[in-house]
């Protein structure tokens, strides 16, 4: 450890800390825009510079390491001048729309701006396709994702996380040096060209309006408003531990009861859990291993429910998508079931006859699973993908006091019930913890077998695995870039018989739809937060799900039955 003192005060902190660090820790706070924990930091912005008193000039907090007995400055009239400069010359290139831009309120430039009170300063000469004729600076071509290039502040955030530091898909890159440079796609082809995975990891890192996802609130706001239709709302796992942080709550701050509060308050008639979808994953899934095991056919498994992971194998390795479950993710065969089976029935004859549906929305940590709703196949099953932060928005948009909601709500039956399997699928590893319960019960070897699996867990990025006795070995890839690695070795079709891919790090907790975070522990926490919802759960298997097994008894038959594959399976394209 050493000492050090930030703005007056004494912090001790980790020897290989930063000058940001040490300020955090002091509670003290350097504004920064192409900053982002766990992405290298290059320190383009200038933003983050103070004075220390080991170095002559003033140095980059965010990668500059901290010396014992240091003494560092951040708030200088000569640094505030400095940084009122920087900002200045971004200013007068930013288009002047933040009333109507989609982070208005939730971007770092905005807050900056205001910071350093240069509202007044605004001078209207924006960058535009006048400075870049050569580029495209708008694309909604995507999806998932919207660029407009007219908002970029030049981080370089967006580059880094789709590159060798994140993702590694390289869709995004700069396509000039110096100042006045603009992340650009190769050829300047419109995302939905482009090897884009729609991860969303780019999103999650632009400090502005230049990356979002593709924004879908707005439509559904206007369906609930207009009250023609019966609705019906989904959340995933992972949006349950992360949205409390929209709104200052402590992160692994768990807001079930509060979220399902609101989204009756916005106006949606039944607010269902994707996690009853996801037991219902796991009974076709196991099954569906098991089949492929006593067969010895397209082993490894490779799970499914990540729509990140299906578009880089059918974009990238179309030779894999037979080891591909066939199985809908939870989204999809939540969607399939509230439109299509007993639940739709309840509704009236016109529902029963197929001639009217309800409208289902689903709330996603993820921007892939917008892309996902589209698919052939399955698209149809969804009306409208909101990620956690477009659910924030509604919300925010609606003046709802969600800090002040009650947490004491239940989910509505019967597509509501869900144990403690479904809630680990949010974290890398659950889905195959999940899958391993289930399947232990199933070969008999449930009371030999732990029903904790601590070996699959964690947001670290090396290839976990663990021995399944009597099946084999099973393997986690936490992250594309670790299914990349995973792929380059020799031995992963004879070592493993299932492995799991999760595209984001941290699994669907780490989503490029999740509240974007400065925190650098922030995975970590949400993880703990699944975790610990999975161990006070009263049922912890998915095929102890009771109206799961009532849905199989009465209309479902069992596990892989044709009616099951006609509403629960999918296929992949090449
Ligand atoms: Fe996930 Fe899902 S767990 S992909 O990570 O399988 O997005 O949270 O909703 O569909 O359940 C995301 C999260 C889901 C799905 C589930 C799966
Ligand atoms: Fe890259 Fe993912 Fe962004 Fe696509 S969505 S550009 S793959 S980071």
């Amino acid at each position: 450890m050493i000492k050090v003192t930030v703005n007056g005060r004494v912090v001790e902190i980790e020897d290989d800390s930063t000058l940001l660090d040490a300020s955090r820790e002091a509670g003290v706070h350097i504004p920064t825009l192409c900053y982002y924990p766990r992405l290298p930091s290059h320190a383009v912005c200038r933003m983050c510079l103070v004075n220390v008193s080991s170095e002559a000039r003033p140095q980059p907090a965010c990668k500059t390491k901290a010396k014992d007995g240091d003494i560092i400055e951040t708030d200088t009239q000569q640094l505030i001048d400095f940084r009122k400069a920087d900002m200045q010359w971004l200013l007068a290139r930013h288009p002047n729309d933040c009333i109507r831009c989609e982070v208005n309120g939730s971007c770092q430039f905005q807050n900056l701006v205001c910071e350093y009170q240069l509202e007044d300063k605004w001078e209207k000469v924006p960058r535009g396709s006048a400075e870049h004729p050569e580029h495209v600076l708008t694309d909604h071509t995507s999806p998932s994702i919207w660029r407009d290039l007219s908002k970029c502040v030049e981080c370089g955030l967006c580059a880094e996380a789709c590159g060798d530091a994140g993702q590694q898909q390289h869709v995004i890159g700069f396509a000039e040096q110096g100042s006045g440079r603009i992340p650009v796609t190769v050829f300047d082809k419109p995302l939905s060209e482009t090897n884009c995975i729609s991860c969303g990891q780019c999103t999650l890192v632009c400090p502005t309006g230049a990356l979002i996802e593709t924004p879908h609130w707005h439509e559904v706001v206007h369906t609930l408003d207009a009250h023609r239709r019966v609705s019906a709302v989904q959340v995933a796992p992972a949006t349950r531990v992360a949205i409390s942080e929209e709104f200052g709550m402590k992160p692994g701050t768990v807001s079930t009861g509060r979220m399902i509060n609101a989204l009756r308050e916005l106006g949606f008639d039944y607010v269902f859990d994707t996690n009853f979808a996801a037991d219902l994953t796991i009974m076709e899934e196991a099954n569906e291993f098991l089949t492929r095991f006593k067969n010895q056919q397209q082993l490894p498994l490779f799970t499914s429910c990540c729509p990140g992971w299906v578009n880089w194998v059918e974009i990238n390795r179309p030779d894999l998508l037979p080891h591909l479950s066939t199985t809908k993710s939870p989204q999809q065969m939540h969607g399939a079931l509230t439109k299509r089976a007993a639940f739709a029935r309840t509704l009236g004859s016109e529902f029963a006859e197929g001639k009217v549906e309800p409208y289902v929305v689903s709330v996603m940590p993820c921007t892939a699973k917008k892309d996902e709703s589209a698919r052939p196949g399955v698209s149809g099953d969804v009306d409208h993908v909101l990620t956690t932060r477009e659910l924030a928005r509604m919300i925010k948009a609606r003046g709802i006091a969600f800090g002040a909601l009650s947490e004491d709500a239940e989910f509505d039956n019967p597509l509501g019930e869900s144990t403690g399997a479904a809630q680990i699928f949010g974290a890398s590893g659950g889905v195959m913890e999940a899958v391993v319960r289930t399947a232990a019960h199933l070969i008999g070897k449930e009371d030999s077998m732990p029903l904790d699996w601590h070996q699959l867990r964690g947001v670290d990025t090396v290839i976990k695995e663990a021995e399944i006795p009597g099946v084999g070995k099973v393997a986690i890839c936490n992250g594309i870039a670790a299914a990349q690695q995973m792929l380059k070795t020799e031995n992963w079709r004879d070592d493993y018989v299932a492995i799991e891919v999760m595209a984001c790090v941290g699994g669907c907790l780490g989503g490029g739809g999740e509240p974007k975070s400065m925190d650098p522990l922030i995975l970590e926490k949400r993880m703990q937060a699944i975790y610990g919802i999975d161990k006070n759960a009263p049922r912890r298997r998915s095929y102890e799900n009771q109206d799961i097994q009532k849905l199989y008894k009465t209309e479902l038959e069992h596990p892989n039955s044709t009616k099951a594959h006609h509403l629960l399976h999918t296929h992949y394209a090449a």
